[in-house]
């Protein structure tokens, strides 16, 4: 089982079909190279002040997750201007429509993290992203869709993103032989979509000194609680001067009685100047 690649003008058939077949694909030049660009220069200077390592964990676990050497950011929407484009990329929303909007009225963003590896780091603990709502019985409808963003090459030494395709189907209990673990290696601008069933992992960065930035944004069905949260890391006066679609996503459209304001949608609260 090899990872599959497609271009980025492949049809959206074809992705969901490799996604329906393997949990996994990596979409070749996603993000034009301008726009990679941009939000490598927007990014820069916040990576350099933040130390790696996270910082106030919700569970002890947690430290060796997001990792003792990985530069971890959330709340991208309010850190680079461009990241509004790259949550509304007319792809990715095919994706999760395709994906999520049989069990959902509407989704939400779920994460916009810049991931960081830095040498040294060991691999991230093989998981589903789909664990976080772990009182969910599984297997059951689709969660979530999520992408790794290459904003720079992704090696198998620097810590390309491990991925087993054909997991999303396998039974709990069964683990992954060597051989069935794949890097996810893909040039920068390149972006792994996996689905929340899929197992897969932050690779270990065996480089002298290459940092492996990725670039993780994820969708979720509009009635299970975000990872993130975006009200507050992305400030409301922030949240203003995005596009509507970028707003709902945030979380300030309600899904049916959930997440009101003034028990009424929370997306009036950009009308009132
Ligand atoms: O950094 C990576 O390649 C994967 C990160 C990841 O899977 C996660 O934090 O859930
Ligand atoms: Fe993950």
């Amino acid at each position: 089982m090899a990872l599959e690649h497609l271009p980025a003008n492949a049809p959206l058939d074809a992705m969901t079909a490799v996604l329906e077949r393997d949990g996994a694909v990596v979409v070749d030049d996603l993000l034009a190279p301008a726009l990679r660009d941009t939000l490598n220069r927007e990014l820069d200077e916040v990576v350099r002040a933040t130390a790696p390592g996270v910082r106030h964990p919700t569970l002890p676990a947690m430290v060796d997750f997001f990792g003792r050497d990985t530069i971890r950011l959330d709340g991208l929407p309010a850190k680079a201007a461009s990241f509004a484009e790259v949550m509304l990329l007319p792809r990715l929303l095919d994706l999760a429509d395709h994906f999520l909007l049989g069990n959902c009225l509407d989704y939400q963003l779920n994460t916009a993290q810049l991931i960081e590896i830095g040498p040294g780091e060991s691999p991230q603990r093989l998981h589903r992203d789909e664990d976080a709502w772990a009182y969910m019985p599984r297997p059951g409808p689709e969660l979530q869709i999520e992408v790794m963003f290459a904003l720079g090459d992704f090696t198998a030494e620097n810590g390309a993103t491990c991925v087993v395709p054909g997991s999303h189907r396998w039974p709990r209990e069964r683990q992954p032989q060597p051989g069935e673990i794949l890097p996810a290696e893909m040039r920068a601008g390149s972006a792994l979509v996996y689905l929340g069933s899929t197992l897969h992992g932050g690779g270990a960065n065996t480089s002298r000194n290459a940092r492996r930035r990725g670039m993780f944004v994820g969708y979720v069905v509009g009635w299970l609680r975000q990872e993130e949260n975006l009200f507050l890391s992305v400030p409301l006066e922030v949240a203003r001067g995005l596009p509507e679609r970028a707003r709902e996503l945030l979380g300030y459209k309600a899904h049916r009685a959930l997440g009101v304001v003034d028990v009424g949608s929370p997306m009036a609260m950009f009308d009132s100047k």
